[in-house]
């Protein structure tokens, strides 16, 4: 197989874009991809100030690289989870972001979940009924709540996140499994700014995860290669798995389903207006919720707080 461009030996074979390319040209296609995807989303205004979610793994590295690359300047924000099964799981990511910032001298914000909070993601899902499975429903709270108050409070317009085709695809498969129309109206690749909430943009919506793979590879970019153990046996890894079968037998599949979503939505086909709940600011922290008084985010670790406390 042939680089398309110089027809020298091809790094990556994109049977979804009937596309090969070298290492070279790969690494100049991609940015170009997310400088359009920016473009034709309208995802950054002239005077915005960028933050970007950082986890440690290939997506959201290869994102901030790319934004350099661009000349877009982006500071991170890594949220240390306190995850530390599979040989320290957090404290790897936290190494490998603080390595990546520090090697391009980008600004990386550390946010430690234990030390703000009083106890990590693992320890607070096990003192809460919320945890009783998995941590993850109190690790997704606390990340979106995090993410916006530091967006918000410390001076940022914009938060970028590493989010794929694959990962948005999965989200749209499983909502349309329950036809979740109020999630279904709420998924795009910028989530604009409300009272309290910064705007949210994925860059890499129309991105494959093996593109984003073979970027972080082909740039020399070290990554947590694991995943999250508590990620194992999920939901969203199992429709994950079902659309790469789709796709290897369809190739392009992901990408049509996506697209043809955002067309369906911008026509107007989830737009019922009773869909999205009514914002208020919560009465402890000031975020908006939809919930009656205080947020989910502050009910659940003031009961994790208290838990602790009645078991010290
Ligand atoms: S939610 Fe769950 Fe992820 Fe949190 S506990 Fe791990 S798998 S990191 S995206
Ligand atoms: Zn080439
Ligand atoms: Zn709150």
């Amino acid at each position: 197989m042939n680089c398309r461009q110089c027809g020298g030996r091809a790094a990556i074979n994109m049977r979804h874009h009937k596309l090969a390319l070298c290492a070279e040209h790969y690494l100049e296609w991609l940015p170009e991809q997310v400088a359009r995807a920016l473009e034709m989303y309208g995802m950054l205004l002239p005077d915005d100030h960028l933050l970007v979610a950082v986890s440690g793994g290939k997506d959201s590295l290869a994102l901030w690289d790319i934004f350099a690359r661009l000349g877009i300047e982006a500071d991170g924000l890594f949220i240390d989870l306190g995850i530390e099964e599979a040989a320290g799981y957090s404290s790897q990511s936290r190494q490998l972001a603080q390595r990546f910032a520090e090697s391009r001298h980008l600004r990386l914000r550390i946010v430690d979940v234990s030390a703000e909070l009083g106890a990590s993601i693992p320890e607070a899902a096990s003192l809460t009924l919320r945890g009783r499975h998995k941590p993850c429903s109190v690790c997704g709270l606390t990340k979106r709540h995090i993410m916006n108050r530091i967006a918000r409070d410390e001076g940022y317009s914009v938060l970028a996140t590493g989010h794929n085709l694959d990962d948005e695809a999965a989200v749209l498969f499983g909502n349309t499994l329950n036809w979740s129309a109020g999630y279904l109206a709420r998924q795009a690749p910028v989530l604009d700014s409300a009272p309290g909430l910064v705007r949210k943009i994925k860059p890499f919506c129309r991105t494959y995860e093996r593109e984003t793979a073979a970027y972080a590879v082909l740039r020399g970019i070290e990554y947590v290669y694991e995943e999250c153990p508590h990620a194992e046996g999920s939901t969203s890894l199992y429709h994950k798995d079902v659309l790469n079968r789709i796709e290897e037998d369809r190739p392009g599949m992901k990408l049509s389903f996506y697209l043809s979503f955002l067309k369906a939505r911008q026509e107007g086909l989830f737009s019922n207006p009773t869909a999205s709940p009514e914002l208020h600011p919560c009465s402890a922290c000031g975020q908006p919720t939809s919930a009656p008084g205080i947020c989910t985010f502050c009910r659940t670790w003031d009961q994790v707080r208290a838990r602790r406390a009645q078991t010290e």
